[in-house]
């Protein structure tokens, strides 16, 4: 059976706009410019991320789509760890490709669960309701659209049991190291002792491999970069001039911060509604970070936001972990 608990419609997307402007407005008007790479995912940008998972510089997804296909047992066991009754929420799930494999995996193996698939993108979960309905039908699914903690709050109300959070697709990532610190307190402050969380994390590479990941050579990274300058221009009023603009990445492998500009190819004033952002030739905008990690490191971050660390499985080339810690 499904359920699901929607936002009403109108009002979340006028106070959406309203954010959206806020937000677009401070980080333009600080005297580093940056946008938020939440913004990304209009239509278009959801578009591009496709394509961009689809070209072959870019690992990541393929990497953990590996983890869930061959090593589905191993995953297995981290969920249901001592056999104690429990229900399965996924933060982002998305169209849960990947969620998919171990889903079915415990289904074929009749452990009772509710699954509970987190998204802002109410389109989305609707999709992943019917499919999962027709693929997996004796799976039980509760879906919840909205911000990752007030909707885990939600879940965590819905069942007594213990529970177990999927956070995939190095997501973690897009947060600067003391964002994902508090992230993954704030995750931990809403769980119980012996509930589990299973977190993707994009791992430390050859530099190069990383680095050409971000500004693949047909240059779809560069254009879901600057799609979002589109997005400003179509939703807040905007008149960016997208050929003014260029895409930049940066590798530094001593932090592991993989981050993405937008140049400014000359001296230009921008405008958005009424406001005038003036920006100076080769004035930049920081757009996304990409945040790599050791092995260490992702140990290093559960240890230090309260969880303990308990498995892992990597890929065969051994660039992406998903990584199981214990609340
Ligand atoms: C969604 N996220 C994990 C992607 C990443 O790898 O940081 C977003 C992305 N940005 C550029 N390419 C992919």
């Amino acid at each position: 059976f499904t359920e699901s608990y929607m936002v009403p419609q109108a009002a979340q997307k006028k106070s959406a706009l309203e954010e959206f402007r806020r937000d677009v407005l401070e980080g333009l008007n600080g005297s580093v410019k940056k946008l938020q790479s939440k913004y990304f995912y209009d239509k278009e940008g959801d578009r591009l991320f496709q394509q961009i998972m689809n070209c072959p510089e870019y690992y990541v997804t393929n990497c953990e789509l590996e983890i869930f296909q061959q090593q589905t047992e191993l995953l297995a066991r981290m969920v249901i760890a001592d056999g104690s009754a429990f229900d399965l929420i996924e933060l982002g799930a998305g169209d849960a490709t990947k969620s998919q494999y171990l889903l079915q995996h415990l289904i074929n193996a009749e452990v009772p669960f509710t699954y509970m698939p987190i998204d802002i993108s109410g389109n989305i979960l609707s999709e992943l309701e019917e499919r999962l309905s027709s693929e997996i039908p004796a799976l039980r699914v509760r879906s919840l659209e909205g911000d990752y903690f007030e909707m885990l709050q939600k879940a965590v109300a819905f069942t007594l049991k213990r529970k177990v959070v999927l956070l995939l697709g190095a997501n973690i990532g897009n947060m600067a190291p003391q964002d994902a610190l508090e992230f993954a307190r704030r995750l931990r402050a809403g769980l119980q002792p012996g509930d589990r969380v299973v977190i993707g994390v994009d791992l430390k590479k050859h530099p190069r491999v990383i680095r050409e990941a971000y500004d693949d050579r047909e240059g779809i990274t560069a254009r879901f970069n600057l799609n979002l300058l589109a997005r400003i221009n179509r939703e807040l009023k905007a008149d960016f001039d997208i050929a003014q603009f260029e895409h930049y990445q940066h590798y530094d492998p001593d932090s592991g911060a993989c981050k993405s500009y937008l140049v400014s190819l000359c001296n230009q004033v921008i405008t958005i509604g009424k406001k005038e952002i003036p920006f100076a030739k080769d004035e930049t905008i920081y757009m996304e970070i990409s945040q790599k990690y050791t092995l260490n490191e992702v140990a290093m971050l559960a240890a230090d936001s309260g969880f303990i660390p308990v498995s892992h499985c990597t890929d065969s080339k051994g660039w992406f972990v998903d990584a199981c810690w214990v609340a």
